[in-house]
């Protein structure tokens, strides 16, 4: 059995943040995987997120797959769609976007990857996924046509974070979207993480060392970070674990 999810409460009860690299396999190229994960894994990144927005066909199992031979980290897929779901990884957060009203991203899809799902031994992660507005349009946006929820009514976010913890939901995600101008402000992810008893995690935008702490500080108990690692390698250089 895998504990993904029982590891993250774990790390939350011993005070320990978490935080993701996330590697979208349409922007990497599988010949350079050893090296980036060898800063991974000399780095404080606790999970590894494979997904996108516009992934094409098998491309996730062949990179995951890849992944695996350089790092025990786990490997968690964060799909963009039906596609990109592959036994290679050690599990899936099961992303509803709840921010929006498009039915397909809310549960048709979902219904859609059962099949697949089925023939995996996947761990699947219920998970509340929110877009929150950033400044500028983001591929979440296009891909899904679906709005993102206004920055200043924090209390629309926080009844949608609380009404998917009514419905079930094991984890929280704050996106502002991959490459944001603005990342999810502190007074949001404060605002929400007091109001809800799962963890939460938050992404889009984080480009240095400050935002990350800040993040952490407000709430956020995993920080996704991507395009920060993908534009500047030397970002690793600030996340050096403590040996
Ligand atoms: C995107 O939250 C993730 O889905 C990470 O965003 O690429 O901006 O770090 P960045």
């Amino acid at each position: 059995m895998k504990n993904i999810y029982n590891n993250i409460l774990q790390s939350i009860t011993n005070d320990e943040k978490l935080l993701a690299v996330l590697i979208d396999p349409d922007k990497f190229s599988i010949r350079t995987a050893e090296d980036f994960l060898n800063r991974v894994n000399k780095s404080v990144a606790t999970h590894i997120f494979v997904g996108g927005s516009e992934v094409e066909g098998q491309q996730t199992g062949i990179l995951v797959k890849a992944l695996r031979r350089f790092t025990q980290l786990p490997i968690i897929l964060f799909p963009g769609d039906v596609t990109q779901v592959t036994n290679e990884a050690d599990g899936i957060l099961f992303l509803s976007l709840i921010s929006g009203r498009n039915s397909e991203y809310l549960i048709g899809k979902h219904v859609k990857s059962v099949s697949r799902l089925s023939e995996t031994e996947l761990e699947i992660i219920p998970t509340g996924y929110m877009l929150i507005e950033n400044g500028k349009e983001t591929a979440v946006e296009r891909v899904t046509g679906t709005k993102p929820l206004s920055r200043v009514n924090i209390q629309l976010i926080e009844d949608t974070a609380k009404a998917g913890e009514f419905l079930g939901m094991k984890l929280m995600y704050l996106e502002a979207g991959s490459g944001a101008t603005h990342p999810v402000t502190v007074e949001i992810i404060s605002k929400v993480k007091k109001n809800i008893q799962i963890p939460l995690i938050v992404g889009g935008g984080i480009r240095t060392r400050q935002q990350l702490d800040e993040a952490y500080n407000s709430g956020a108990d995993l920080v996704v970070i991507g395009t920060a690692f993908e534009e500047d390698e030397s970002f690793f250089d600030s996340l050096k674990k403590k040996i």
